[in-house]
């Protein structure tokens, strides 16, 4: 059993969408970070860095923060969505890491300054949107090529998916990038999407391009 602590951001959607995908069981343990509740010692005693998501696995009581670590042990946990071919796997790894440095922050970044914070700063909103639609351009070139972004469907689109899935409040049009558009409406309808995105309560339908 995975105990997940959680709030529904894309960083936290990651969690479900894999645990989703390779069941393993797992319980929702609701971190409202709108309240500070990221900040309460016994969180810090799992996640240091005050962030969501985080994991305790029951099985061992390992405890991890950093999405990108959570998903590589939760892979290893499970032998599912990361090849075990050397290259193959670094492919997986290479793309996890992109996300991570790439659309994890500036996305944020664009959702901080354009949705929430918007005519403040406008530099930093054409900043960081710019920076935005230099990575959908990379994702959109690479997907041109590959089905998935490291071939077969693994954690690396688990990653980054939740992160296009706010394109809306990015003010980007998917119709602009016709192969991630392609890719996003394929996993958008795969069954473990479809049952993660409404745990633990109902937050709507996926948005479609
Ligand atoms: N690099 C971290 C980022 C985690 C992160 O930024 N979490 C945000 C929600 S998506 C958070 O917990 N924010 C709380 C805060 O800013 O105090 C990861 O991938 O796990």
């Amino acid at each position: 059993m995975i105990d997940v602590y959680y709030w529904g951001t894309p960083n936290g959607l990651k969690i479900k969408l894999f645990l989703e995908e390779a069941g393993l069981p797992y319980r929702i343990i609701p971190v409202d970070i709108g309240k500070g509740e990221q900040f309460r010692p016994e969180f810090l005693k799992i996640a240091p860095n005050n962030r969501i998501p985080a994991i305790v696995d029951r099985d061992n009581n390992f405890s991890l923060m950093e999405s990108g670590a959570i998903l590589l042990y939760l892979a290893e946990k499970a032998g599912k969505l990361l090849p075990t071919d050397t290259l193959k796997r670094y492919r997986v790894i290479e793309w996890l890491m992109w996300q991570m440095g790439g659309p994890g922050p500036m996305f944020g970044q664009v959702h901080h300054f354009l949705k929430y914070n918007r005519g403040k700063a406008p530099y930093a909103e054409e900043r960081y949107l710019k920076e935005a639609h230099r990575l959908y351009s990379v994702l959109d070139r690479r997907l041109a090529q590959h089905k998935f972004v490291a071939d077969d469907y693994s954690m690396a689109d688990i990653a980054i998916w939740p992160w296009v899935s706010r394109y809306e409040w990015q003010t980007v049009d998917l119709h602009a990038y016709a192969n991630v558009k392609r890719w996003y409406t394929v996993i958008a309808r795969r069954p473990a999407v479809q049952r993660g995105y409404k745990v633990p309560k109902d937050v709507g339908e996926i948005p479609m391009p």
